[in-house]
């Protein structure tokens, strides 16, 4: 049975994914660590320790001694925030990368850390983004993206580390809100539709990008975990999406289950910026035919599933 390290458990992705693995391996076999300790109810479920990832000596301590053999690095700083603070940005998010890497290395860790449609820039093809393609981002997110798929890359061709990446389209999700990120206007919309009846997006109409559902993201990480080394072609950074949406479509959708919902428009010219710099739809069949990577939610899917468990969270 696996026994996995995961760092910045407590953000979006960390705290529905530790509850799925603890579901998966059990309570005992996940270690879920963050630099704060909220009280959430993951810090109770199983083994939990703070952890500030740039300290490398206690990431290997905690790694030791609970003896994982599988690192889940996720800690990092999301694009708008690092776009804000770029010096914090490249040392959080390349400084506690090397660190959950040069550990995983001493003590042999199958890895997994995220990179993101992020890594792509103004350059990159818009429209079915291949693969493997022109990377010249314009951020530091994107910037510290590119930079952490090819360390992966390194660590696997110079030392046999068993790296494995997905990269990340806006994830939405109703248990843990995301922060940030440029994405999150996909979020706050089915909030605010819940609690308002109306939504004023930071992202302009026509602006189109990768998102999927959360357990869709849990789902992929696991397969890609659990698949059949000799099929990977590529380790590092697998395109994947569930759908490419603007604002309209997205109110479209919750249309249908609340009629009345009006969207308005407050455009952020920095976060515009950063999605204008994205693609509006990346391809996936790399993920697809290496490892078996399909979608379960699309957008109706979500938008009734969101709506529904906001809904009731508020009542
Ligand atoms: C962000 O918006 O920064 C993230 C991402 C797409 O990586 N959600």
């Amino acid at each position: 049975m696996k026994k996995i390290l995961v760092t910045g458990a407590l953000g979006q992705i960390g705290s529905e994914l530790v509850a799925k693995l603890r579901h998966l391996y059990g309570n005992d076999h996940v270690i879920a660590t963050d630099v704060r300790n909220t009280g959430h109810e993951i810090t109770r479920s199983g083994p939990f320790e703070t952890l500030d990832v740039t300290d490398d000596k206690a990431m290997f301590e905690v790694a030791k001694r609970y003896q994982v053999d599988t690192m889940i690095h996720l800690a990092a700083l999301l694009s708008a925030t690092a776009e804000e603070k770029p010096l914090l940005a490249w040392n959080l998010n390349m400084g506690g990368l090397v660190n959950a890497l040069e550990v995983s290395r001493e003590l042999g860790c199958q890895f997994f850390t995220p990179s993101s449609i992020g890594a792509f820039g103004p350059t990159t093809p818009k429209d079915h983004t291949p693969q493997d393609t022109i990377q010249r981002p314009t951020t530091m997110y994107g910037v510290n993206k590119v930079s952490g798929e090819l360390l992966c890359d390194y660590y696997f061709h110079k030392y046999g580390l068993d790296t494995r990446g997905i990269r990340f389209p806006g994830l939405i999700s109703y248990a843990t809100p995301p922060g940030g990120g440029t994405t999150d206007y996909a979020v706050e919309i089915y909030y605010d539709a819940v609690s308002q009846g109306r939504y004023a997006s930071f992202i302009d109409k026509g602006t189109y990008m990768d998102m999927m559902y959360m357990p869709d993201a849990l789902d992929a990480v696991v397969q890609l975990m659990e698949a059949d080394p000799a099929k990977l072609v590529h380790r590092n950074a697998f395109n994947i999406t569930a759908m490419s949406v603007d604002p309209e479509a997205i109110a479209a959708s919750i249309r249908k289950v609340i009629p009345a919902f009006a969207l308005e428009y407050q455009v952020d010219p920095k976060r515009q910026a950063i999605a204008e710099s994205w693609p509006n739809f990346i391809d996936a069949s790399a993920a697809a035919s290496e490892w078996g990577f399909k979608a379960k939610y699309d957008l109706d899917g979500m938008t009734r599933d969101m709506l529904s468990q906001i809904s009731s969270k508020e009542m």
